[in-house]
């Protein structure tokens, strides 16, 4: 008996591995509307409210990373730094995304998403890539990014 109760003592904490930030269902594609740049998806979960302040990506794949958010404007609006998609829609950079506690947060296409400027090549189909993201209190969490067509 008390070699079962200390067996299920044991269960709960192999939960305890899950306690950092989690991201799942990476991927990028090229941006066919803008030269040069490839955009990067996934979720991201953090147990605790954090903030995503950041991307690095080795020179081999782009020159910098940049987190961005897509929104409406009116015909003729500039915004410094921002790729102008057509159909009134805009990416602009942004500085942070919020990470509020337990809650998956979803970059995706036509949303908020990473963008790799500068690249060094064209992102192939099949090419994988590490993106590190950087938070304001978690570590720096180093994820693969597969390039596929759509959303894995
Ligand atoms: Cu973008």
């Amino acid at each position: 008996m008390a070699l079962l109760a200390a067996l299920i003592l044991v269960i709960p904490a192999c939960g305890d591995d899950a306690e950092g930030i989690t991201v799942e269902g990476a991927w990028a594609r090229n941006s066919p509307l803008t030269t040069g740049a490839g955009a990067g998806y996934l979720k991201i979960t953090s147990p605790l409210a954090d903030t995503l302040v950041g991307i690095t990506l080795d020179a081999t794949v782009a020159e910098m990373g940049e987190l961005h958010d897509v929104v409406e404007v009116s015909t003729g609006t500039t915004i410094p730094g921002s790729m102008d998609l057509g159909t009134g829609m805009m990416m602009i950079p942004i500085d942070a995304i919020p990470l509020p506690a337990g809650e998956q947060v979803v970059l995706e296409p036509g949303h908020l998403h990473l963008m790799f400027v500068g690249l060094a090549g064209p992102l192939e189909i099949g090419q994988k890539f590490d993106v590190t993201l950087q938070f304001e209190t978690g570590d720096d969490l180093v994820v693969e990014f597969e390039v596929r067509e759509e959303a894995p």
